[in-house]
């Protein structure tokens, strides 16, 4: 989809009151990819053109994936991320598919495209994750090239931090980057659920993680059973948001087994949700977490703690639009 066309979807979607706006996003069936965030649009585009073009669910989630990793305009995720508190861009990412095969890496550096890197693992080691300097050792010897991920903007805006050093994720800024681009925290992960008219799944998520983070922290993305899920027969899910709040339950783990019970994809979504809420209590007080789930018919499930998340769904005839999550709390 073009960035044009997203973007208007977008404003239109801006002009409506919230919960007209939550009530137009009535999670269907036959939904053929779907991703998070507005800028999934352009990522589901890709994915589609994949699998139109003959490749697998694999080929168009890695494809997908690469959207955001690539963009020359962000300033947050692979190239011209923002980097940690002592100034290294790390970036995490997985890619499953839904015969178990799995491949993630973490705090990998100096390399744009994490999830193909994730994809490596999967393919040519015996194992799962990577991590640090040995992921970032495993890239070059794939012959990933070597790029210094932390632009000038980067650079200044942790700088800028620095004066202050308060680490203090801010919600939903994930779409902020229309008005204030490149602004502090902002960050974009982005996780992407595919599936073929067979049913068969696949997922990947990718991101920079949080800026100003701790030095090698790792987020929920690159985490199985927490930023990305993908079981045959039963369904994906995919998390956004603050990964230390998705990972103390498993978030996506617990969507899908939600699902598995017999639970569908929307309510799986808002029981992890309200799952978090009661057990977080005031500590999730103006935090933000989304769950973005698909199955194998194409039913889909969103929804998140604060109004904000939005979502792209691309659907089988390759039309895309984007709609908001409903949350489990007005503001
Ligand atoms: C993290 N969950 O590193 C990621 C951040 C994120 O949209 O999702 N941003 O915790």
């Amino acid at each position: 989809m073009h960035r044009r066309t997203f973007l208007s979807i977008s404003a239109a979607m801006g002009s409506l009151p919230i919960f007209a706006r939550a009530a137009a996003a009535k999670p269907g069936g036959s939904a053929l990819i779907v991703s998070t965030w507005d800028f999934g649009a352009a990522a589901n585009a890709a994915a589609f053109a994949r699998l139109k073009a003959g490749g697998s669910l694999i080929d168009a989630v890695e494809a997908g994936a690469m959207v955001p990793e690539a963009d020359p305009e962000n300033h947050s995720v692979g190239y011209g991320g923002y980097p940690d508190r002592d100034g290294h861009v790390t970036l995490d990412a997985v890619i499953m598919d839904d015969a178990g095969h799995l491949g993630a890496v973490a705090a990998l550096e100096d390399t744009v495209h994490a999830i193909s890197v994730a994809r490596r693992v999967m393919e040519k080691t015996p194992h799962t994750l990577l991590v640090g300097e040995g992921a970032t050792r495993f890239a070059r010897e794939q012959g990933f090239p070597q790029q210094n991920l932390l632009t000038p903007a980067a650079e200044a805006a942790w700088r800028k931090w620095l004066e202050t050093s308060q680490y203090k994720p801010q919600a939903n800024i994930e779409n902020s980057r229309a008005t204030a681009r490149g602004g502090a925290q902002d960050h974009d992960t982005i996780g992407l659920l595919a599936r073929d008219t067979n049913g068969r799944m696949a997922g990947a998520c990718t991101t920079s993680g949080m800026a100003f983070k701790m030095r090698d922290r790792v987020g929920d993305s690159p985490l199985v059973g927490a930023g990305l899920f993908v079981e045959a027969g039963v369904g994906a899910a995919t998390s956004t948001g603050v990964g230390e709040e998705v990972m103390r339950v498993a978030g996506t783990a617990r969507v899908v087994a939600s699902m598995r019970a017999g639970r569908s994809p929307q309510e799986a979504c808002e029981e992890v949700v309200r799952h978090i809420a009661k057990l977080r209590g005031e500590a999730i007080k103006g935090v933000q977490v989304g769950f973005l789930a698909l199955d194998p018919k194409g039913r889909i499930g969103a929804f998140c703690l604060l109004p904000g998340f939005t979502y792209a769904v691309t659907d089988s005839q390759g039309s895309t639009q984007v709609l908001p999550a409903r949350s489990l709390f007005a503001a």
